[in-house]
């Protein structure tokens, strides 16, 4: 993949977010979704890259755009594999919370996880942290093993989990060990990713969530040095036989690293829709619009975090309403 390629990743993802931030506190959800969408395929067709969307909005027949399957970029070498989530976090934006993000990963064709959508229970940390978890371990080892690592007390650490019901018995057992728990309402990318900057207070994320979001997650985790753990959680037949294509039979399974993003050459980027612990939200004001966005590639382990400032008129790829 050529380097150039991190660059033009952060156009798709800007433009993503300032359309769509556009719905921010709105109490619509859909439509801020919808100005994602339309704007990321936008921007992907002037991309040089021959690529296929392994992680998207839908199967072909459910999605109009970004679909599974669907080709992407001008059509020219590199052949990729893309994953995306236009607007990872629907409702945040919706109520205007934090850390919904724009996101984007590649990787050479054939290397990503191609994670259906259903469940995925996730552990994940940052660099310090990195090969000291194990899904299957006990929650007490596992943030005994960060604290360690870490160099922190156990109620210094900071674990982000997803508000749900099926949370319950986790959440105990987090309190119960003395850590502390940032409860949200979505957006388990952004919680994934904050993991690997220790200035964003995350520590670790525990607990089940989408597994699209989990490559996605791998893919950041990946060029940051860090280490995500994940493990299907199929809830019916056609879930199941859905694993089993993939050639996961055992359900107990640990999916690694290398499961969720094989090689090193894997590029991220996200821009922040909203405002979050690691990249702020899109601000408008008149005509402009500024953007604060991160991209990363895996290969070189360069992270960079990018500020952009938009003249909204100038801008045919944007859905501005
Ligand atoms: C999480 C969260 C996402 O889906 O993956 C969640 O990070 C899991 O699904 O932002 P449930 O809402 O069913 O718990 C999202 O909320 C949306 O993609
Ligand atoms: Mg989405
Ligand atoms: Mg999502």
């Amino acid at each position: 993949m050529d380097r150039s390629l991190t660059m033009e990743l952060v156009r798709v993802t800007e433009a993503a977010a300032v359309s769509s931030a556009r719905w921010m506190g709105f109490g619509k959800k859909d439509e801020a979704d919808q100005a994602a969408t339309t704007a990321m395929r936008k921007v992907f067709d002037t991309i040089p890259m021959k690529g296929t969307v392994v992680i998207g909005e839908g199967e072909m027949d459910e999605a109009p755009m970004l679909y599974i399957g669907e080709q992407l970029g001008s059509g020219v070498p590199p052949e990729v594999d893309v994953a995306v989530d236009p607007l990872e976090g629907t409702n945040i934006v919706a109520k205007g919370l934090w850390n919904a993000l724009s996101v984007v990963a590649v990787a050479d064709r054939g290397n990503l996880l191609h994670a259906p959508d259903m469940y995925m229970e996730k552990l994940a940390v940052g660099p310090g942290a990195a090969g000291q978890v194990d899904l299957n371990a006990p929650v007490e080892d596992n943030l005994k093993s960060v604290a360690r690592a870490l160099g922190k007390d156990m109620d210094d650490l900071v674990v982000v989990i997803l508000d749900r019901p099926r949370h319950a018995e986790l959440i105990e057992e987090v309190r119960r060990c003395g850590a502390r728990i940032k409860l949200i309402p979505d957006g388990d990318v952004a919680a994934a990713v904050n993991t690997g900057f220790p200035d964003t207070g995350v520590d670790v994320l525990y607990g089940i969530g989408g597994a699209p979001e989990g490559v996605l997650a791998a893919v950041a985790l990946k060029c940051l040095g860090g280490e995500i753990q994940g493990r299907l959680v199929p809830e019916n037949e056609e879930q199941w036989s859905r694993c089993r294509e993939m050639g996961i039979d055992d359900p107990k399974r640990v999916l690694f690293m290398d499961d969720l993003v094989k090689g090193d050459d894997a590029i991220f980027a996200a821009t922040g829709v909203t405002d979050g612990e690691l990249l702020r939200g899109v601000r408008y004001r008149g005509d402009l619009a500024t953007t604060h966005s991160l991209v990363m590639r895996a290969k070189t382990g360069t992270v960079r975090f990018i500020e952009g400032t938009h003249r909204l008129k100038k801008k045919p790829n944007l859905v501005l309403e």
